[in-house]
Parts: C-alpha cells; structure tokens; sequence
C-alpha cells in the first residue's frame, strides 16, 4: 500500500463539544481541516492496529467526500477491517448496535445531528469507543489536546472506494465491508419489543400512526420496521428520503421544527400516535391524538411501564437523567425503590452507568431517550416503546399520560433557547448568574423561595472521574427549578438554554399551558440572568 504523510499544522478550534466537532460545513472544508481532526482521533487511541472501525454517517451534505477521507486514512493508519452503512448512511443507534454486535475497536460517526445541512449549514464527526458509546471526555480531552499539536497525518494512496455496492472488497491491505444499514438494527428491535402484538395492532386498525422522518436517517429505518415489518399502512412515514439538506429544515423533532407532524397530531381526525426523530436518528418526539408527551414525563412513563416491554419484564436495575431534565423520572424512581442518577448534558455520561448495569433506561429532556441496548439515544427505540405500552395497555397515549399525572403528580416542563447570542454577552450571563449563587438562597418570590443555587458538578460512581461547570441550578423548596446552560452543540454564537419546571400534585390543575403555568419561573428567571436585557430580544427563539 502506498501511503503518504502529509504534513500540517493544527487549527485551534477542534475542542469537541457535547457530541463531537461541529462547524459550518465551510469550516471542514478548509485544507487538511478534516483530516487533522481524524488524524488526532487516532493519534489518542492504542492498540487498534489490525482491528475494526465502524464509520457512517447520517447523510447530510460532505457525509460521502467525509467517509472516502477516513476510509484511506483509517487505512494508512493500520486498522484491519472497516465496516460502513451503505449509501455512507449508519444513525446513530445503528451505528452503536453495529459496533457492539462485531465487536470493533470504535466507530467515527459523521453527523451534526439536529442541525440544518447543506453546503452553507452544519458538519459534524464524533468517535464512538468499543462499548458502542461517545467517548468520555477523558478522550476528548486528549483529542483536542492532539490537535492543537498536530504536525502530520497519513493517508493511504487509492480510488474510492464505491459505498453503495453492499458487499466486501479489499484496498490497500483493509477489508472493507459495506453492509445494509438497517437490517441487525431491525433485528435488534425485534428482539426487544413484541413484534407480534404490534403487527396484530396496527394491521387491525386498533393503532394508526404516522412518523416524520424529517428527510433524515431514520426514513429507511422506520420505513423498513413501521410499514414493511409491523404493516403500517403506506405513507405513514413520511419524508422518508434521507436528503442531503434534510429538504431545508431543521431535523429537529419539536413542535417547532416537526410542524408538519404536529399539525396532523392537533388536526381533524388525527391517528392514535404520532412521532418523529433527528437528523442523525437519536432523538424521538411522541404524540398522540391531540396530545404532546414531554420527553421528560415520556422517560418516566417508560420507567414506571417497562415491565410491559419483553426486553425489561424482568425489571430495570435503575435510571439515570441528565440534570436539566425534569423531575418526573426521579418519582418513578422513588415509589419502584430504583436508584436513580443525575449526570451532565450529552450521552456520553450515561456509558459506565450502562456498563456497570447501574441502569437500564436513561433520558434527556432534549428529546432523548435509550436503554442498555445500545450505547447512544435511539429515537426509533422510544417510537417501539411507546407503540408496544400502547398495545399492551389498549389505552390512548393520552389516557396513559393523564393516568400517570394522576399517579405521580405532573411535572410542568419546558425550555426556552436564546439562539446565536454574541458569545462575549453570553458568557457575561453566565459570570453574572455565577456571581449571584451565594446571596440566593432564602430569598424568596411570591411562592417560590430559593433553597439552593449551585454550578452543577458531577462524579462518575464507576470511574470517579469529575465533570465540573455543567450548569447553573437554582432549586425552590416548593420543589421547582430553574436551571442555565451554555449549548455545547451550537455552531454560530453562543445558545442560552434555560430550562424550567413546577411541580403540580392537584389532578385539578393537571391542564394547565405550561407556558401559562411556568410564567412566575420564567420571569425570575429574567431577572437572575437578564438575557433580555443583555441581548435586546424579547423572546426566546425555541420553545420546546
Ligand atoms: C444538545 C442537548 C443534549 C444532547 C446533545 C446531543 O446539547 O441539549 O441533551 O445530548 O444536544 O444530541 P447542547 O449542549 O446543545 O445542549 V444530538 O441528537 O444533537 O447528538
Ligand atoms: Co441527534
């Protein structure tokens, strides 16, 4: 094999963020950019020589020049066997399955996820370890670390290699498989949920549904089990195709963004259930007849429910949310006596729970959910889970949500992004809130008086390793909260989140807008961090 190394000099912006690099699709495309990046991702590992490399991507533009990149690099640098999704297509969930089920060394998965594509948009890459999941930041750390010293990177000498031949060939001494992207993910699911049931459900009618792919990943995949497996009929799902610009929208599953889905949710004569997922197929939004589930009461609804889902009737050894999403979870915990977690932002911290079977289900309010089933979220896995609880229980999805409001009170939930915000002010929100944190508690607003104010950290029960500045909380002794994150996902300025949530036990009230029932929330909110004020805007813009 005739391999070359280049030389090069580092680029100081390769900090992974909550889920990898991000940047303008522009910014990859700068000279040796990528390849910098890929070369430092080797460059942390040991002892892959000979091994195997998962690579896919979710289909967005620069996916397939990306992937004919890494393949000669991950070559030149001495893996034995690359296996790639056809097409270059691998979601995220499937690529973690893949990774698992052959046992390889790790994976490089190309996707910006939510974010708009297209050669003006996003691009992302992010290197999953051999557990199937993103790596710690341990690695991360020592990746950017690399790539702020690189002086070379190798690539081998071929053509390209042809990914959408399902098949093996050989290249320069690496055995390249190209395999069916969806076909072990189908099989992996089948295995969890009740295929039969679901079949006899939605064939006699008893579940309608319809599923936005978004024009992202998950169309073949939900195409393939939704309608050719189980029998939904035809066009349920819809924006099937995977489009290199996701058609020119945001593959973000929200009501914002998946209007098109919520309008026939919220329309005449909608269907028993409705749903969508991402660009790169980890996140799932739930609906049903005229109802919206928050992701955060739809993880504690699985939690409270697994027992009816053939892969966790034998129960679930604990669960695990990220510290912004809301309570819910917690009360499920408490009542089944579970061990419950708290972790930061982004899935990678959800892995050594996994591993160490700490728990079985874990969630993030961001529309994310997943299981020990794999090492990533997995929009689709959400999509089965809530369409065999619904055929189990023969309840609509908003009798099941009502019924557990009912049972465990109604965590009142929502989040509000400030987008693109100039990072320098942005910053200066989060120093002043900072600075605010010892004065606040006992201070009171009407109902609301602050118990504590805190900037999360966390450590790791398996590795002890700490992830320190993951937030800003701010909890009342009424048992609501408020907390204040910097997006670490955001490709242009700097996004504000602030998250808010109320506890509501009085079924009475259990109809409430949460818009309407966090007003109080949201306007101290404003005064601790002034992001008005700072900014001039006068609305957040997503509200989810
Ligand atoms: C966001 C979400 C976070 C999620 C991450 C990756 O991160 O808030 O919960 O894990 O995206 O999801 P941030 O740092 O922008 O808040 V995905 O589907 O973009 O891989
Ligand atoms: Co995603």
């Amino acid at each position: 094999m005739t391999t070359t190394i280049t030389k090069t000099t580092p680029y100081d912006d390769q900090k992974p963020g909550t889920s990898g690099l991000r940047k303008k699709v522009k910014v990859f495309q700068q000279s040796k950019y990528l390849e910098n990046f890929v070369q430092s991702i080797f460059d942390s590992l040991e002892g892959y020589q000979g091994q195997t490399l998962v690579i896919g991507g979710d289909g967005r533009y620069y996916n397939r020049k990306a992937i004919q990149i890494i393949i000669k690099m991950a070559a030149a640098n001495g893996f034995g066997e690359l296996i790639i999704g056809q097409g270059g297509l691998l979601s995220t969930p499937a690529a973690s399955n893949i990774i698992r089920k052959y046992n390889a060394f790790g994976g490089i998965v190309l996707s910006a996820s939510h974010n708009p594509g297209g050669p003006e948009e996003d691009f992302g890459i992010k290197y999953n370890v051999g557990n199937g999941g993103p790596a710690p930041e341990k690695f991360t750390d020592k990746l950017y670390e690399n790539t702020k010293t690189i002086t070379g990177y190798k690539k081998a000498r071929f053509g390209d290699v042809d990914l959408d031949a399902v098949g093996e060939v050989e290249k320069g001494g690496v055995k390249i498989r190209i395999i069916d992207p969806v076909a072990d993910y189908a099989e992996l699911m089948a295995r969890i949920f009740d295929f039969d049931l679901l079949k006899q459900s939605i064939q006699n009618g008893f579940i309608t549904l319809k599923f936005d792919a978004m024009h992202a990943i998950t169309g073949p995949y939900a195409k393939h089990i939704l309608e050719d497996v189980l029998g939904a009929a035809p066009g349920s799902v819809f924006n099937a195709v995977p489009l290199e610009d996701f058609g020119g929208g945001h593959p973000d599953p929200n009501l914002v963004h998946a209007h098109e889905l919520a309008e026939i949710m919220f329309g005449p004569n909608p269907p028993t259930f409705g749903a969508a997922s991402d660009g790169d197929g980890d996140r799932n939004m739930i609906m049903g007849a005229n109802i919206f589930v928050t992701p955060s009461d739809s993880l504690a609804i699985m939690a409270a429910n697994a027992k009816l889902i053939p892969a966790y009737a034998k129960g679930i050894s604990g669960v695990a949310r990220s510290m912004p999403t809301s309570q819910a979870v917690d009360r499920v915990a408490d009542k089944l006596s579970l061990p419950c977690y708290e972790t930061p932002t982004g899935w990678k911290f959800f892995g050594n729970l996994l591993d160490a079977d700490k728990i079985t289900l874990c969630g993030e309010e961001s529309f994310g959910s997943g299981s020990n089933h794999v090492r990533e979220k997995d929009g689709l896995w959400a999509v089965l889970f809530w369409l065999n609880l619904i055929a189990r229980k023969r309840e609509s999805v908003e009798d099941i949500v009502r019924e557990h409001w009912q049972t465990y009170g109604r965590d009142i939930y929502c989040r509000h992004d400030y987008e693109a915000v100039d990072a320098e002010i942005a910053n200066g929100i989060v120093d002043h809130l900072r600075g605010q944190l010892d004065t606040l508690p006992g201070k009171s607003w009407g109902d609301y008086e602050v118990k504590y104010a805190d900037e999360f950290s966390y450590t790791d029960p398996v590795d002890g390793s700490v992830s320190s500045r993951q937030g800003i909380r701010i909890g009342f002794v009424n048992g609501s909260r408020i907390v204040f994150r910097l997006s670490g996902t955001g490709t242009v300025g700097a996004t504000l989140r602030i998250y808010l949530e109320r506890y509501e036990r009085d079924i009475r009230k259990h109809d409430q807008d949460a818009q309407a029932a966090l007003a109080e929330l949201i306007d101290i909110a404003e005064q601790l961090c002034e992001v008005k004020k700072r900014t001039g805007r006068t609305e957040p813009d997503v509200i989810t």
